[in-house]
């Protein structure tokens, strides 16, 4: 064989050797952005494209992967994972899949598995839900757990059976508080006139009416932009929400408002979870009300270290207890307006609870 050829098949043989080599590395960077939850722009959304025959659960949050809910659904995908080879988990954060309403939707027509929505949204499912939006009224997060992880919070799962939707565990989205590009609020005359997105809910947005700000329902994908835009002037959410979704790029002020406390609730779709043998639903509800535990864990620890990063860029207001007192005073006619939209008896037990674990 002459040099030329033998050259020829060696050039070859090296380009097989190199091409072999590219190919086994794509798999690792593509394993790699997996697990930072895919594309940062949002383009991607699986933590962990599901692969062989087992049963994939997607999980849609309207939060990015820098929030602490996105940290309790990671957590959800390895717990079940570890217990079992019958189910590929694939968070999908910043609402790709859908934003809370819609998937909700999906969840009872059987197009996606999992969603975790604020509590807010499922008023549109039902109404009763609208205690968790009366303002000013859970005030702290002890008293909260104890609402959620007690016969109150149970009783509110139960009311999901009719909507083709199971409730697996309480997780945190957190106090919420107002954020606006125009003033500095610290009582309830600043908010005159302000422009301020709510979620979809009438109690929001009648209490936000009555303290004479200028609601407007909204979704949640779509707030950044309403604000970049200046279509709002404001918005109200939890630190870690605000701080996660640079809100402060947008926004120049933010008060310590704590007006209302809003859980998010793990749901799954109802033929779903029927679908499911005893073993696998242990698994999943154990999951769920573990990786809870763990969210509301780190969402406390995150909304301090949240606010202290927001005061780096934006003037704070710590609502005085007096000037807190007056916010209280000027919504109570939308806690006893809305008592008959929510319901007179579930209102009522509502509040009830709260006082006996005050
Ligand atoms: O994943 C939850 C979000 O979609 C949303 O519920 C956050 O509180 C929220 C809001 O203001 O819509």
């Amino acid at each position: 064989m002459n040099n030329k050829k033998w050259f020829m098949m060696m050039l070859v043989f090296v380009l097989i050797l190199v091409l072999a080599a590219c190919g086994g590395s794509s798999d690792g960077e593509d394993e790699d952005a997996a697990a930072d939850g895919g594309d940062e722009s949002g383009d991607e959304g699986a933590s962990d494209e599901g692969s062989g025959d087992a049963q994939t659960l997607r999980v849609s949050i309207g939060v990015n992967n820098d929030h602490p809910e996105y940290e309790g659904a990671m957590k959800f995908k390895e717990l079940v994972e570890e217990q079992s080879d019958d189910f590929e988990v694939e968070v999908y954060h910043s609402g790709q899949i859908a934003d809370d309403r819609a998937a909700v939707e999906m969840l009872q027509m059987g197009t996606l598995e999992i969603t975790i929505p604020s509590t807010s949204p499922m008023v549109n499912f039902i109404p009763e839900y609208g205690v968790f939006d009366l303002p000013f009224t859970i005030p702290n997060e002890e008293v909260a757990d104890k609402l959620l992880d007690g016969e109150f919070g149970d009783k509110m799962i139960d009311m999901l059976d009719d909507q083709g939707l199971v409730g697996l565990a309480w997780w945190e989205n957190g106090f919420r508080n107002l954020t606006n590009n125009t003033r500095a609020v610290g009582s309830v005359d600043d908010l005159n006139g302000l422009k301020i997105r709510t979620m979809e809910n009438d109690v929001h947005l009648d209490a936000w009416s009555e303290m004479g700000a200028n609601p407007t329902p909204m979704a949640f994908t779509e707030l950044f932009s309403a604000m970049q835009q200046g279509t709002v002037d404001g918005q109200e959410n939890p630190y870690p929400t605000i701080e996660s979704s640079n809100y402060y790029e947008v926004q120049d002020y933010v008060s310590g408002t704590n007006h209302v406390y809003t859980p998010f609730i793990f749901l799954m779709g109802k033929d779903l979870w029927e679908g499911l043998d005893d073993e696998q639903q242990q698994i999943i509800q154990e999951a769920a009300v573990e990786a809870g535990e763990f969210n509301r864990e780190r969402n406390r620890e995150v909304a301090d270290e949240s606010l202290e990063e927001l005061k780096e860029s934006m003037e704070y207001t710590e609502v005085t207890d007096e000037e807190m007192e007056r916010f209280r005073e000027t919504v109570q006619p939308i806690i006893e307006k809305h008592k008959s939209t929510i319901g007179e008896d579930i209102v009522e037990e509502y509040l009830a609870e709260i006082e006996k674990h005050e």
